[in-house]
């Protein structure tokens, strides 16, 4: 450990908190990367942390037979939210394997071509929204607007769900509670004693019994109707393939919420740094835009097929995923004593964070010009180029993400129904400011629409 580099100066009780804030710790942590090296600690509250992001270093941590995912820190502070839940299940709960088996055909090629109709209904809500405001001359609220559209579709494709978000003027209360939860989570990270925030405490357990309700009722209602297949049909009534075994109503509810929050929050993120770099950088917009319209031709409602199809589209998220990882770390503990890359004694259990925006950044593997926008990063050639494991956006093994194609197909189709039907104006004066709660998004950013003639 005396190896791993820290800052120099160090408070007694404190730690290297010096020059930190506490709303933005990936952000300060990126700082603290770049000055320390591809591994580092810090310190806080007494308790050391050791971050990783060299590509060799997150290379060997991905061998799934030495290391595995780690529930700590963020994710641990989710545990009263989202309990045994996917997302937040420790490795060795039996719920784990057994929900990822009755819930992985939920994301086959099979059931995601079943969504893609319900997507496109959502995705029309937006653009008639986007129409009126573009009509009254306003701006439109990207972030604001890219949750309501993620959280619609993960309702409606999950579990038969209209929040009516874009009928209301205030995010739905399920967004507020969640959002408040996500935020306590980040925050606990940096008090001594959850003693000290007692009353953001009370606050989040009135959260949480919000979400919890909210969830009941949804289910209560699905028992007594039933659905069309959606996940929910799958997480009541679907036994295990083997053992048979069905998934407790107890765990039924911390799935609800887990794919509610997981299925919306990030994948709004992404979309929303997507349609800023797009709004950045007129060239790409162009040639993505004149993609759409090759491959769609004169419709506006794509196939399923239609989607995968948008290869730059597709270029141009993975390279806003890149700059802006939106659930931007993971962890890894050892599963065993080990050596990690040949120069790292770890103690089985002890665990690392990786700093996906710090590995997808690096210099040496993405070169010089890494801080910079480019899709053709992306294409097929220059992927191969480069050594495996440098871009991880969507986590590792078998703990990575089950909803990556789910991401990827409805932020590809809302990208080229937006590039096709309006031109994006950046305002000038915004600059990228990126606020965390546990996830990332963009800041008050907001863009001005031009019809595009002939759109329909
Ligand atoms: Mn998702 C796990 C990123 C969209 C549901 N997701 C993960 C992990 C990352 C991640 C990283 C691994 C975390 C860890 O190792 O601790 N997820 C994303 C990103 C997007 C995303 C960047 C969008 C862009 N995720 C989605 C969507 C859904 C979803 C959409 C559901 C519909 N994710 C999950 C679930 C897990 C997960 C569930 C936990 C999987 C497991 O541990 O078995």
């Amino acid at each position: 450990l005396h190896r791993i580099p820290h800052p120099p100066r160090r408070l007694p009780l404190l730690g290297d908190v010096l020059g930190v804030d506490r709303a933005t710790p990936l952000q300060d942590s990126l700082r603290f990367a770049r000055r320390l090296g591809p591994i580092f600690r810090r310190r806080a509250f007494n308790r050391e942390f050791v971050f990783t992001w060299g590509a060799e270093l997150v290379a060997d941590l991905a061998d799934e037979s030495r290391f595995a995912k780690h529930v700590g820190l963020g994710v641990a502070n989710l545990r009263p939210v989202a309990g045994d839940g996917l997302f937040t299940a420790y490795n060795h709960e039996p719920n784990w394997q057994l929900a990822h088996d009755v819930l992985a055909p939920g994301f086959s090629r099979e059931a995601m071509a079943a969504y893609h109709p319900m997507m496109l209904d959502v995705a029309a809500r937006l653009t008639d929204h986007w129409d009126q405001e573009q009509t009254a001359g306003r701006s439109v609220d990207v972030p604001g607007d890219m949750t309501k559209l993620t959280l619609e579709t993960i309702a409606r494709t999950g579990f038969g769900h209209d929040f009516g978000s874009f009928e209301r003027d205030r995010p739905h209360p399920f967004v507020t509670a969640m959002v408040g939860t996500l935020t306590y989570a980040q925050r606990l990270n940096s008090v001594p004693f959850p003693a000290l925030v007692r009353r953001a405490a009370r606050r989040n357990a009135e959260d949480i019994a919000y979400l919890n309700r909210m969830v009941d009722d949804l289910v209560r209602a699905r028992r007594e109707a039933a659905g069309d297949g959606d996940l929910l049909d799958r997480m009541l009534e679907t036994a295990h393939p083997e053992t048979g075994e069905r998934l407790s109503p107890e765990n039924v509810r911390r799935q609800v919420i887990t794919f509610l929050v997981a299925g919306h929050e990030t994948t709004s993120g992404a979309l929303s740094f997507a349609l800023h770099y797009l709004s950045r950088h007129p060239e790409v917009a162009a040639r993505a835009r004149a993609e759409v319209d090759r491959v769609w031709g004169a419709t506006d409602t794509p196939g399923y097929d239609q989607v995968a199809k948008l290869r730059y589209v597709r270029r141009v998220l993975d390279e806003s995923l890149r700059l802006w990882p939106t659930a931007p770390a993971f962890a890894r503990e050892a599963v065993e004593d080990t050596v990690l890359a040949g120069q790292h004694p770890m103690r089985r259990g002890a665990w690392t964070l990786v700093l996906t925006p710090m590995l997808q950044r690096d210099p040496e593997v993405w070169g010089a010009d890494a801080e910079q926008f480019d899709p053709d990063r992306f294409d097929p050639k220059a992927v191969r180029s480069r050594p495996a494991h440098v871009f991880k956006p969507f986590g590792t093994g078998a703990r990575a993400c089950i909803g990556r194609q789910f991401a990827l197909h409805e932020a590809t189709l809302v990208l080229g129904l937006l590039l096709r039907r309006y031109e994006l104006r950046a305002d000038p004066a915004y600059r990228l400011s990126v606020t965390e709660r546990l996830t990332l998004m963009p800041e008050g950013l907001r863009l001005h629409l031009d019809r595009r003639a002939g759109s329909a």
